[in-house]
């Protein structure tokens, strides 16, 4: 993984170099996105560069490179770093300029990184299932935005490595919102409930896929929050993102989910993602 891109050039790594007062570095002044690649191809790479503007868009910032000359560029990156199975990395600041609140003035330069990484599939967990941890969402009002700014993200995450646990289930009060790097359902009675896509969580691109996925083969899917209470007595849970796809969890604060094993709602919507995964991008 020797290549990055850096403003828009096809660079070695080593060479590079972001200035201190970047704003990116400073403020975390900036929008990202994740996207999967499997078999060396882009999966849903349309749905996240649009999200990746709709982001930049509502911090006020505008990227002048269209989706498909971003994709194109992506594209590249990964062939010229031979990736199979990873992730793309993709990431705008608002530029460098001295340290200030204000936006610095409007020619100033966005600053454009990304990068790719392996990362195989998480076989193992996506069958066995994981555990999880609950914690109070301390985020800002605006979780929609796929902003740098992970901090109340990390401080769960890192909560929940430390509990031995793979994620921290958040919720404001009573309401379960999603996870710190994930969205989150529960199954109960055979329909599926995720938190709706409001300012309190990311709108996941997964989470999107697999409520489609559900409405084309006849799975009930709610989009309606629900409390503390369903989530400890749910007969399933879950969580859905771009590195996680669809994954059981199986135990939360120590204490098994139903009978502890990934529910069988779950692992069909498990396995109705792999399949429009495998149409997409081949034998995975
Ligand atoms: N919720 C949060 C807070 C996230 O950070 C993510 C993705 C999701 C939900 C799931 O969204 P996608 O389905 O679009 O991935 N987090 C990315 C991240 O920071 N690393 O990997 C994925």
């Amino acid at each position: 993984m020797d290549f990055i891109i850096i403003n828009g050039e096809i660079a070695k790594r080593s060479s590079a170099r972001i200035d201190i007062e970047d704003r990116g570095y400073q403020f975390g002044d900036g929008v990202y996105e994740v996207v999967r690649v499997y078999n060396g191809k882009m999966y849903t790479a349309d749905e996240h560069l649009q999200r990746l503007h709709q982001s930049a868009e509502k911090i006020g910032m505008k990227i002048d490179l269209s989706a498909a000359s971003l994709k194109e560029m992506m594209g590249e990156l990964i062939e010229k770093n031979t990736l199979q199975t990873g992730i793309v990395y993709i990431q705008f600041t608002r530029g460098t300029a001295p340290r200030n609140h204000n936006f610095p003035a409007s020619n100033v330069p966005l600053t454009f990184v990304a990068y790719t990484k392996e990362l195989a599939r998480p076989a193992e967990n996506m069958s066995r299932g994981v555990e999880a941890i609950t914690e109070e969402d301390i985020r800002w009002l605006r979780c929609d935005i796929k902003s740098l700014n992970l901090l109340g993200n990390l401080l769960a995450k890192q909560k929940a490595a430390e509990a031995g646990c793979f994620e921290a289930i958040l919720h404001r009060g009573e309401t379960v919102t999603e996870g710190s790097h994930t969205n989150v359902a529960i199954v109960k009675n055979g329909i599926i409930y995720t938190h709706p896509a409001t300012n309190l969580i990311l709108n996941g691109i997964t989470r999107q896929k697999a409520l489609e996925l559900c409405s084309f083969n006849g799975m009930q899917a709610e989009e309606e929050a629900f409390s503390l209470t369903d989530l400890a007595e749910a007969d399933e849970v879950f969580m859905m993102g771009t590195t996680t796809e669809i994954m059981p969890i199986v135990k939360i604060n120590g204490q098994p989910v139903a009978d502890g094993l990934p529910g069988i709602v779950t692992l069909k919507l498990q396995k109705l993602l792999g399949d429009a995964i495998i149409k997409k991008c081949g034998v995975i």
